[in-house]
């Protein structure tokens, strides 16, 4: 019986600008047009403003907690620039800047970690899922959006964005499998900054890349530098392009690193090594591109100056817009789940004024009051 090979594959890696400030003119050349350059630069160092503001928020006690992008803000706005603005951007919790070029307003990402259930009413033309707390559902949402589209015959993709922890999760492999047996055309975007808090890359995966995890559900995949730009645009705009017109999915696979703590509940230095985050910051997507628009004459010191000034004044206003919104209706999340609400639902939404949910009927207008089992446990 001869052996024969039954598969072999390669996985192309993309890198256009690289930290070194060297430029790749075949990939790179009017890939991104020079006034949208300095805008995406400009996206780039809002979003590093707001994730410093928002830690000092939190550690004055004004915000529950926060996770900062610090470090891999090229990938989600690579996305949201090479996408088309009524493709689905389904994002975990670190694609603030994505969601700030589509439109996402900066009070609505603070409200979310302020604990205000409004930060996550994104208007619904901006096609923004709210961030994802829990690891690895969104890449089954974003599926599932895709596959409506699809059914009702539009021309809109989804693209999801999730950590490489969250491909250790069914749930990822779920979503993969699902997305390339029925032809789903949804971006599976995997942000690999090489830790899920304090766990590893090379405990969630023995293989060298993650790309290479969707070779086994047989979908097209690539990993670029994901903190550069250019090469974050070129395979979003290319995976984009397959994806819309094949009906299939795609994976990429940015590489980047976390260069903040997990969130403001963690404390990063307790596990990594800090010649590791120093070498990760001369590869810091905001730092290249400065520098390569300074190369080409479409930056300096000034233009920096008053956009520092702009961006703190944006910031500043949107911290004024999240902390002066009006308090909600207490009775707020009882009103979005049904259509029409059960009885059960509708006793405790209107006894939420009264000492015990669905007692005290003095209080209580016109409420019919179910009779407890156990009156006992009545007071
Ligand atoms: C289902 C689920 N399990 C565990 C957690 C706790 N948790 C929050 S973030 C995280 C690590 C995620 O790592 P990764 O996917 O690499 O994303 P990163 O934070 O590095 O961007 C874990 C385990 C969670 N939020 N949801
Ligand atoms: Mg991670």
């Amino acid at each position: 019986m001869p052996i024969t090979k039954v598969f072999s594959t390669e996985i192309e890696r993309i890198s256009i600008l690289d930290e070194h400030g060297k430029f790749d003119e075949k990939l790179g050349k009017g890939l991104i047009p020079d006034k949208d350059l300095v805008k995406l630069y400009e996206a780039m160092v809002a979003c590093r403003h707001l994730d410093e503001v928002a830690f000092r928020l939190q550690r004055s006690g004004r915000m529950g907690t926060y996770p900062q992008n610090m470090g891999q803000e090229a990938n989600s706005l690579g996305a949201a620039y090479a996408l088309a603005n009524d493709d689905w951007l389904v994002p975990c919790y670190r694609e603030n800047c994505g969601l700030f070029w589509r439109g996402v307003p900066m009070e609505m990402v603070l409200l979310h970690w302020m604990g205000d259930e409004r930060g996550n009413a994104i208007p619904r033309e901006l096609f923004c899922t709210p961030l994802a707390i829990p690891i690895g559902t969104q890449m089954l949402h974003a599926t599932g959006l895709a596959w409506a589209a699809k059914y009702r015959g539009e021309k809109r993709i989804a693209c999801t964005f999730f950590g490489d922890g969250a491909t250790s999760e069914g749930d990822f492999h779920e979503a993969c499998n699902f997305a390339a047996n029925l032809d789903i055309p949804v971006i599976f975007f995997c942000q690999n900054n090489f830790w899920a808090i304090s766990v590893p890359g090379k405990i969630q995966c023995s293989a060298p890349t993650l790309a290479q995890r969707a070779v086994a559900y047989g979908m097209k995949t690539v990993q670029c530098d994901g903190n550069d730009l250019f090469a974050v645009v070129k395979c979003v705009r290319d995976a984009a392009e397959f994806t819309r017109s094949t009906g299939k999915p795609h994976f990429i696979e940015g590489v980047t690193y976390r260069l903040g703590d997990h969130t403001t509940a963690d404390d990063a230095r307790r596990y990594r090594d800090a010649a590791e985050v120093e070498m990760w910051k001369t590869r810091d997507p905001i730092t290249r591109l400065r520098a390569f628009m300074k190369e080409r004459k479409l930056w300096d010191d000034s233009k920096e100056g008053s956009l520092k000034e702009r961006v703190e004044k944006e910031v500043a206003a949107a911290v004024e817009r999240a902390e002066t919104i009006a308090a909600p209706n207490r009775t707020d999340f009882f009103d979005s789940m049904y259509a029409e609400i059960p009885e059960d639902l509708r006793l405790q939404r209107d006894s939420t004024q009264t000492h015990g949910l669905g007692e005290n009927p003095s209080q209580l207008d016109g409420v019919e009051v179910r009779k407890l089992d156990h009156p006992e446990h009545a007071h």
